[in-house]
């Protein structure tokens, strides 16, 4: 599915990037189905010396030499290079020096890709180096110190000029969080950058393939060629993939002339990137490559470690506030007093600044909340909204206006409903969270009109940090708090259903 329009702003998560239909040039590709040659960029005759008119529907015996092409034959056919990607060989094709040749399987087709050797940006032991960054990470006793020494090494492996590790926020922002950079570059450590950025058919992409590289920004596009009726090859796997132009003019106006990017994944989510620049074009060879992409995996299981013990002792924590609460419910007849009186832990259940409850007619209020006047007016809101059975928000400014008044305590809102027709109402309160965000230049203005005057879009050009001080939100309600608010919504219902059994009881 080609875009007919041009990529810009509005559109740019549609541009179909698996499949750009051409490659970076300093390799060459060639896709096989079965023995025969059904693809090829068109660089292929340059680089490997075969004429283009030779190539579609032949076999490998075309292109490399017969012992080779036996060699590479062997080697797909045994079934011992089922995994993907395939590292076949360094070999020396025709009179055209040695490739590195990578191959991988995408449904019924081999993807075979050649690049010269890099020659001195091989590492010397990128076993040993591994060896040590694996050591080091796991000895690391934080966060902090597990991704610096990431950069750290990435850097040390691969010898890009500035290696930054990226983390995305719920919000799909992104934040440098550790760097390392050559002498007398302008740090980027602690910017943070839009989501358009890395728009999310990349991230996706991501996902799946754990490394890019971008060799040199400046390069011209090596369109592929293929027989008729062949689909556009999904390049989703393939190094050499031509990337989105829009993202070379971004790495241009940055000032980069190359670019690699290694996914860190929690889980089946893309957690961030170790993102490398270099100052010229770069490139590196499939080994090297490897060891990347296998301190990625190792670092994102890892992280996912790191992140899970800190939502556990929270998770904890809130269990122990819940569970207290719930115990109080059990034994305390009067629903108000279980809730807000003496030793409750309200606030504790979700960690809150505040917190009220609303019930027939009575307001009881606990902490930093809105005073009653407000609450009044908050209550009379919340009955207009419709699903609002758990209602969460930390802007309630936007949602909500006249609560700016007092955003100072209570941006963020987590209220939950007991009867909408009588007003009642359990919700809890947090204070704003006055963020002082650096950007890596200015966030509203995401692009600029190109100098012919034409509406084609580009990047921002900017990346001097740019300051903006972010008022009305609150730390985000957690999922856990969310999902603990509906459970105490089903015990309260379930107590006041029960007590009106008893009093009709009572009463017959
Ligand atoms: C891809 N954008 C990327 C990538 C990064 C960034 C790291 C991954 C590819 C790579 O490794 O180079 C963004 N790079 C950054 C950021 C920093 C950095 C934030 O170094 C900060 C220091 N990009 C835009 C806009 C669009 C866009 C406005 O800024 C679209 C209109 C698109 N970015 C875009 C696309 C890709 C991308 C399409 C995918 C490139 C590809 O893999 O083909």
């Amino acid at each position: 599915t080609a875009l007919d329009a041009p990529v810009d702003l509005t559109n740019c998560d549609r541009e179909p990037i698996h499949v750009p239909g051409a490659v970076q040039p300093h390799g060459a590709l060639v896709a096989l189905r079965g023995d025969r040659i059904v693809q090829f960029s068109a660089n292929v005759p340059d680089r490997l010396g075969t004429p283009a008119g030779d190539l579609l529907g032949a076999t490998l015996d075309t292109l490399l030499e017969p012992d080779l092409a036996a060699q590479v034959n062997g080697a797909l056919a045994s079934g011992e290079l089922d995994r993907n990607p395939l590292f076949l060989l360094t070999a020396p094709v025709r009179d055209r020096g040695p490739f590195d040749l990578t191959a991988h399987r995408l449904d019924d087709l081999t993807v075979l890709e050649f690049e010269p050797l890099p020659g001195a940006l091989v590492h010397a032991d990128a076993y040993t180096l591994v060896r040590g960054t694996l050591a080091r990470m796991n000895a690391a006793p934080d966060l902090a110190r597990f991704v610096e020494v990431a950069a750290q090494d990435i850097q040390a492996l691969t010898g890009f000029d500035r290696v930054m590790v990226y983390q995305f926020a719920d919000d799909g922002t992104g934040t440098v969080i550790a760097e390392r950079c050559a002498p007398g570059m302008t740090p980027y450590l602690g910017l943070r950058y839009p989501a358009s950025d890395i728009p999310k058919q990349a991230r996706a992409l991501y996902v799946l393939n754990m490394l890019r590289i971008i060799t040199d920004v400046n390069y011209d596009p090596a369109p592929m060629l293929a027989q008729p009726g062949e689909a556009a090859l999904d390049m989703s796997y393939c190094v050499l993939r031509s990337v989105s132009p829009i993202h070379l003019e971004y790495l241009r106006n940055m000032g980069v002339g190359a670019s690699m990017s290694i996914s860190l994944l929690r889980g089946p989510e893309l957690w961030g990137l170790i993102a490398c620049h270099h100052n010229t074009p770069r490139a590196l060879s499939p080994n090297v490559r490897a060891a990347c992409e296998l301190i990625g995996q190792v670092a994102s299981v890892q992280l996912s470690a790191w992140q899970e013990k800190q939502d556990q002792s929270y998770q904890l924590h809130l269990k122990a506030a819940q569970s207290q609460l719930m115990e109080r419910l059990a034994h305390t007849p009067d629903l108000l007093e279980a809730l807000v009186g003496q030793d409750s832990r309200l606030l504790d259940f979700v960690d809150a600044g505040g917190a009220a409850v609303c019930l027939d007619g009575q307001v009881i209020r606990l902490g930093r909340t809105p005073d009653p006047e407000q609450l009044r007016a908050l209550q009379d809101w919340l009955r207009t909204q419709p699903d609002s059975e758990v209602l969460h928000t930390h802007s309630l400014g936007e949602l909500f206006p006249a609560a700016s008044a007092y955003a100072e305590s209570a941006s963020g809102l987590l209220a939950v409903q007991l009867s909408r027709l009588r007003g009642d109402y359990v919700m809890w309160f947090r204070p704003e969270e006055l963020q002082t965000v650096a950007w890596g230049g200015d966030p509203n203005k995401p692009a600029e009109v190109a100098q012919d005057g034409s509406a084609r879009l580009s990047p921002r050009r900017s990346f001097e940090a740019w300051q903006q001080t972010v008022r009305g939100r609150s730390a985000p309600w957690l999922t856990e708090e969310i999902s603990a608010a509906r459970t105490l919504r089903r015990a309260l219902l379930s107590l006041v259903l029960r007590r009106a059994e008893e009093l009709r009881d009572l009463n017959e």
